[in-house]
């Protein structure tokens, strides 16, 4: 396979070229794709050195998968041009996901629902999928009514400048250009992105409106606070769920145990319970702290954490390509 990755020396490329390495994913050719500055830049992959192209070379060269980590408005403006050449698209940025043209993917769930003129595949939010990932076995079993959750994000969710602050931060220099509004080192921000509609944030939005479209259920009702914490990576939730049936709290746990992509942690006589150092790095979505809401019927909590650039991000993106590989889409 041919494969651009657009936005190669950013935080979620990067990942992205160590998950196709790892995944050993079938690349004859990698075409780097980042900002004009960083043309002629050499990346290293499976011990080549590859020279960064523009993203008018790499649309020429048409490559038949091209990941896409390099913002909105670049996708916006190139996601059709690559899919004009007949590259299939696998976008991380939000500007398809909520398009009604454009499937939104998380292929635990709905890989299945992809077809061969699906050429722009949206890759939600991460803090969406590892959500989804959970609910969609309860959701199954169980039926969502509500889900009230509550995220602590990390900040290489808002990406390198985020992470350079909140280092300066930590080390007392104040002198960087801030990211955030406010310090992040030892605070908590109840602010990811912009405020839109309704005072909640962008970041909240995607993640009251993306769970509907994957789990293809807008039976239930979802509430989200989005708040950035000094984590280096892997973003947490709390999550209270409201079922339309009653549940029994083993089979709860069986069921996510038995969940592909998804790790049950969840002994706390032990202290064993998801952390996001402990998530940072691995592809899984890891859950614990399962315990029923005494303050009402027929609902549970529990703790969810993934590393955002991993299931998050590239490698949701990545698993997308191969089930284009395997299904013989591509
Ligand atoms: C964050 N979830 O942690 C965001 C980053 O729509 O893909 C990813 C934004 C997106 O701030």
């Amino acid at each position: 396979m041919k494969v651009a990755v657009v936005g190669a020396t950013g935080m979620v490329g990067q990942v992205m070229l160590k998950v196709l390495e790892e995944r050993n994913f079938p690349v004859t050719e990698l075409i780097p794709v980042a900002s004009e500055k960083s043309v002629g830049q050499k990346i290293s992959f499976k011990g080549e050195k590859y020279a960064v192209v523009s993203i008018e070379d790499a649309v020429l060269n048409k490559p038949q998968i091209a990941l896409f980590s390099a913002g909105g408005e670049t996708s916006k403006k190139w996601a059709p041009e690559f899919a004009r050449a007949g590259t299939f698209v696998i976008d991380n940025s939000s500007v398809w996901r909520m398009d009604l043209d454009k499937k939104l993917i998380v292929p635990e769930i709905n890989a299945d629902i992809i077809e061969k003129s699906d050429k722009i595949i949206a890759n939600p939010n991460c803090s969406t999928i590892q959500l989804v990932m959970v609910l969609h076995p309860l959701n199954q079993k169980y039926n969502l009514k509500r889900v009230i959750v509550s995220t602590y994000q990390s900040v290489t969710g808002t990406g390198k400048a985020a992470v350079d602050q909140m280092n300066a931060e930590m080390k007392g220099d104040y002198s960087v250009k801030k990211v955030y509004p406010h310090e992040i080192f030892k605070n908590a921000l109840p602010q990811c992105d912009e405020f839109s509609d309704e005072d909640y944030t962008k970041e909240e939005w995607k993640l009251m409106k993306e769970p509907m479209k994957i789990l293809q259920d807008d039976t239930f009702t979802l509430s989200a606070t989005a708040v950035r914490v000094p984590v280096q990576g892997g973003h947490s939730e709390s999550v209270n769920i409201e079922f339309e049936n009653e549940f029994d709290l083993n089979d709860v746990r069986k069921i996510l145990s038995e969940t592909p992509g998804v790790q049950l942690m969840d002994e706390v006589k032990s202290g064993i319970y998801p952390t996001p150092l402990f998530a940072e790095g691995k592809d899984e979505v890891f859950v614990g702290r399962i315990r029923r809401d005494p303050s009402q019927l027929k609902t549970l909590n529990l703790w969810i954490v993934a590393d955002n650039l991993r299931k998050g991000a590239a490698t949701n993106a990545i698993q997308i390509a191969e089930h284009l590989i395997e299904k013989k889409i591509v």
